[in-house]
Formats: C-alpha cells, sequence, structure tokens
C-alpha cells in the first residue's frame, strides 16, 4: 500500500444517543494498530458529542458539507462550523449523495474546492453503478468523477481517494480483491497521467462497500489499497477494530 493505512467509518444515517454512547465506549476500549489513521464520520447532530467523549487517537469526519461559505443556507452545515467543532475530514460525493440527492460532479468539485480551502480534510468518492459496470464503463465513470475533483483540487496533501463500486455498497455484495485492485491501479495511473507522479505515489486510494471484519484482511493484502471506507460494519465497534487491525 501507500502512505499509511487510512480507515474511516461512516456512521451515515443512523444512531440514537444512546447506541452513540456505547459505539464511541466501544472505540475507546478497542486495541487499535498505532500506524493506522482511524476516522469515524457521524451524524451531524452527533459529531460534538463525538468528538468530546472519543479518544483523541481517533479523528472526526463530517460526511457532508456545505458549498461554501456558510449563511442563509437552511438546513446546511458549512466547512467553517465543521472546522470550528474539531471536526478534522469531511466526505464528499459518497454515491448516497450523488445517487439519492442528486448531486453532480461540478457540485461536489466545488464542495472539495471549499472544504480545502477552509483546511477539512477531504475523502472524495467515486464510483460505478451495476449498470455500469455490466457496460465496460467502470473506468470512463470512475475518471470522470475523479477528473471533477482532480479539476478543483490543486493540493492533494489532504485528499483521500475512496473507490465504492455503487453495487458493493450495503448490499453485502463486496468486490473481489481482485476488482477492487484493478480499479485502485487504474486510479493511481490516472493521477500519474493527469496530476502528477508525485501525487500518485503518495495519495492513498481507499476501498467501500460491505467490507466487513471478514473480508477486509484479503482486500487488504492488495498493492494498491491502502484502506477502507466502511458503512455498516463501522456501527459495531470490535468489527470495526478488526478492519482497521488488518493494516498489513
Ligand atoms: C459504502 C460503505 C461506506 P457499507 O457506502 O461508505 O458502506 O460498508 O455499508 O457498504
Amino acid at each position: 500500500g501507500t502512505g499509511k493505512f487510512f480507515v474511516g467509518g461512516n456512521w451515515k444515517c443512523n444512531g440514537t444517543m444512546d447506541s452513540v454512547t456505547k459505539l464511541v465506549a466501544d472505540l475507546n476500549d478497542a486495541k487499535l494498530e498505532n500506524d493506522v489513521d482511524v476516522v469515524v464520520a457521524p451524524p451531524y447532530i452527533y459529531l460534538d458529542k463525538v468528538k468530546q467523549s472519543l479518544t483523541d487517537l481517533i479523528e472526526i469526519s463530517a460526511q457532508n458539507s456545505w458549498v461554501g461559505k456558510g449563511g442563509a443556507f437552511t438546513g446546511e452545515i458549512s466547512a467553517e462550523q465543521l472546522i470550528d467543532l474539531g471536526c478534522k475530514w469531511v466526505i464528499l460525493g459518497h454515491s448516497e449523495r450523488r445517487h439519492i440527492i442528486g448531486e453532480d460532479d461540478q457540485f461536489i468539485g466545488k464542495k472539495a474546492a471549499y472544504a480545502l480551502s477552509q483546511n477539512l480534510k477531504v475523502i472524495a468518492c467515486i464510483g460505478e453503478k451495476l449498470e455500469e459496470r455490466e457496460a465496460g464503463k467502470t473506468f470512463d465513470v470512475c475518471f470522470q468523477q475523479l477528473k471533477a475533483f482532480a479539476d478543483s483540487i490543486s493540493d492533494w496533501t489532504n485528499v483521500v481517494i475512496a473507490y465504492e463500486p455503487v453495487w458493493a455498497i450495503g448490499t453485502g455484495k463486496v468486490a473481489t480483491p481482485q476488482q477492487a485492485q484493478e480499479v485502485h491501479a487504474a486510479v493511481r495511473d490516472w493521477l500519474k497521467k493527469h496530476v502528477s507522479a508525485e501525487v500518485a505515489s503518495f495519495t492513498r486510494i481507499i476501498y467501500g462497500g460491505s467490507v466487513n471484519g471478514s473480508n477486509c484482511a484479503e482486500l487488504a493484502k492488495q498493492e494498491d489499497i491502502d484502506g477502507f471506507l466502511v458503512g455498516g460494519a463501522s456501527l459495531k465497534g470490535p468489527e470495526f477494530a478488526t478492519i482497521v487491525n488488518s493494516v498489513t
């Protein structure tokens, strides 16, 4: 792998005050390998509570942020507000926001540029749908989404790319290590050609889509898989710790 292994827990729209308290306690008790960047992304309403109670060994991410400076944007949360809270990261371009909420490449690119300008680090998500994979368009779709990020990113130091094939998200149908490795290698090659060899060599490309305690080890062995973005399995502290500790 490239750089420090990175494991993010995307809690999505899950949790209650009680379940979040328990999950934080479990994460605080877990034995996590030192040489891993560990990040969790609670729903906005629990961000402060988690920031206040979770070990500093785990950083906090938001699941979204507003596209520009805060103001009269009902229901939105700005990058400045996230920074104010001690939140270090934001997930942008997640397929649920692309395909359920309707965010497009350009809007997501703008969000990335603004978040980075406020010193929020970005987990930039890309990934193809099942029909796109079946039509042989996996690389086209991923590269187009990647290009929209690349067009608005000048400094890649604070960016992690998450490859999340939509057909593998929350379906229990994980990509095989070979399927994931193939796309990760292609993404790295794209960065080399269209950004720079240096950025290609240090940017972490993490895999997401039905990662769990049983399939993480095989995936983690792949040369271009530098970590994971975990949804369902990140809601269980011990299983999430197993995934963090799959670092090779
Ligand atoms: C993919 C992933 C986390 P899950 O969306 O971003 O979720 O692990 O539940 O497939």
